[in-house]
This record gives structure tokens, sequence and C-alpha cells, in this order.
């Protein structure tokens, strides 16, 4: 069975599911945006479990526990800084999604909610990177099988709109 994919417009930091990304920077010490929501709602021990990860590169991802959380783990991914498109930013930020979907089902994980990635602090036109966010999650679940749920969570009614958008698109294909 294909995982269904919805669309939420919520804080991330509410949602009981087994793991919610995180668009965080290379550091993976925290920062603002979604990134500083979920460091202040999971608590200290987040920020000590990142300190040991070493950092993390554009495209990748590496997963904590979620600990204060009502999610059980956290997924950190680095999204791409827009620059202008001509900087390998669309493969980049398809890899974010790519290499989140492919953590959670190495680790059985069912249930995953992801927030715009690169849509704030790092300047993503929205429509595109919704295009890409849906698009890229659409393929890679349609191979696996424990992922039952993806969820993508709208901060704001712009980017709502956008993922339903990119939603209709993908699914008329
Ligand atoms: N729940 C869901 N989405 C949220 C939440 C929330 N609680 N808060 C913000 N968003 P951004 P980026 C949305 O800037 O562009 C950080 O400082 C927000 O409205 O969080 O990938 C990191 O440390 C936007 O649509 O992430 C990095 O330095 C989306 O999440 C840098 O920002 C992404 O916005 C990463 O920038």
């Amino acid at each position: 069975m294909t995982a269904k994919l919805t669309i939420l417009r919520d804080d991330i930091t509410k949602l009981s599911v087994d793991a919610i990304v995180n668009a965080a920077n290379s550091s993976l010490l925290g920062g603002g945006g979604v990134d500083g929501a979920i460091h202040r709602a999971a608590g200290n021990q987040l920020l000590a479990e990142c300190r040991k990860l070493n950092g993390c590169e554009t495209g990748q991802a590496k997963m904590t526990d979620g600990y204060d959380l009502p999610a059980a783990k956290v997924i950190h991914t680095v999204g791409p800084i827009w620059q202008g498109g001509n900087g390998n930013e669309a493969n980049l930020l398809a890899s974010c999604y790519r290499n989140s979907i492919a953590l959670a089902d190495k680790h059985q994980l069912k249930t995953i909610a992801f927030p715009a990635i690169s849509c704030g602090v790092y300047g993503y036109p929205i429509d595109q990177a919704c295009q890409i966010a849906v698009s890229t999650v659409a393929t890679e679940v349609a191979k696996i099988d424990t992922i039952r749920k993806v969820i993508f969570c709208a901060f704001d009614d712009k980017v709502y709109q956008q993922f339903l958008d990119a939603l209709q698109q993908t699914q008329a294909h």
C-alpha cells in the first residue's frame, strides 16, 4: 500500500508522529525558525545529542531522539540556501527529502512530518520548493512499504496553499 500524503497547517512541534523533520543548519546546534522551535520544545537533551553528531552537510540527514517532543524522533536535514537557482539548489533540496525518507525507512518509522525546508531564512521560492518536496516524497514512498503517512506541515497560509497545489499536480500525473 502506498503511503498517504497529507497537508496540515500547524506547528510541527505539536505533532505526535514517529519523526518530525528539522530544517537545520550544518552545525546542527540550533538556530531560528522551525529549528529554534524544535530545540525549545524538545529541551536541552536534544542539543546535547546534536553536539555528538559533528554537524551535517547540505542535503544530508541525521536522526536523534525527540526528548520532550510528542514526536519520538527528529530527523535533522540541512536545506540549501537559495542563490538564484544555479547553485544545484533543486538537487540538494530533493536530497533532503530523499535522505530523510531513507532514514525513516531504515528505522522502520511509519509516520513522518516535514516542514517546508529552505522556505524561511534560506529564501527558496516557496512554489518551487513545495513542488520538489511533494514530488520527491511521492516518488520515494511509492518504493517502500514501511512508511504509512507523510505530513507536509505548513506554518502559514502561503506555504499551505503551495503544498496543496503541488499535491494536486503530483496526483494529476
Ligand atoms: N512548525 C512548522 N513550520 C515552521 C515552524 C513550526 N513551528 N516554524 C517555522 N516554520 P526556516 P530554512 C516554517 O527559516 O529556510 C534556522 O535558523 C517557516 O514558516 O525555519 O530551511 C536554521 O538553524 C518556513 O516555511 O528554515 C537554519 O540556519 C519553514 O518552516 C535556517 O533557519 C522553513 O523556515 C534554515 O532555514
